[in-house]
């Protein structure tokens, strides 16, 4: 399965809506150019990782299908983000909708403004959960599959909701 093409974005917002910003954002990225959504994992609230003082997060993570290269579905991400007018106030703080690109098929890559797989997702698992449901089997470089990842870390924090239509 590595080498499909298959890309997968994670989503999270704790600001003004998160559950909206998240659901419209999932209906976007079905929108992007040469782009389209395959699939979608349910919504999650978390706990916010980093400061405390903030409110709970709303995570999902979808599947795409793109002939865009990385660099490309990159600024396509980050123009979606600015649509929701995106808020970043302080580092690790709130926000309204942040999009990260977690895999892009088989790929790893490093330049400054991209890493992939994206480097924070393994130990996170407001990413992982939503990951798993859409990809489980997905083996990482270092031989493991998404589903194991998942499944050693703690998910106390992290509760499947409800659509809201
Ligand atoms: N915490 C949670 N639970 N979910 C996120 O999406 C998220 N994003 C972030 C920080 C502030 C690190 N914490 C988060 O950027």
């Amino acid at each position: 399965m590595s080498l499909e093409r298959h890309l997968y974005v994670g989503l999270g917002s704790n600001l003004d809506d998160p559950q909206g910003h998240v659901e419209r954002a999932l209906e976007e990225l079905d929108r992007l150019p040469l782009t389209r959504r395959l699939s979608g994992s349910r919504l999650y609230a978390s706990r916010p990782l980093g400061p405390q003082d903030q409110p709970d997060f709303i995570n999902a993570a979808a599947r795409l299908e793109s002939r865009l290269s990385p660099l490309a579905l990159l600024d396509q991400l980050q123009a979606l983000e600015q649509r929701h007018r995106r808020l970043r106030r302080r580092r690790w703080g709130p926000r309204t909708l942040d999009l990260d690109l977690l895999l892009y098929g088989g790929l790893s890559l490093h330049t400054p403004r991209l890493t992939l797989p994206h480097p924070e997702m393994l130990g996170r698992s407001f990413v992982m959960v939503p990951l798993a449901e859409l990809a489980g089997s997905w083996t990482l470089p270092d031989g493991r599959t998404i589903a194991a990842v998942a499944a050693g870390l703690d998910g106390t924090d992290l509760h499947p909701v409800l659509p809201a239509i």
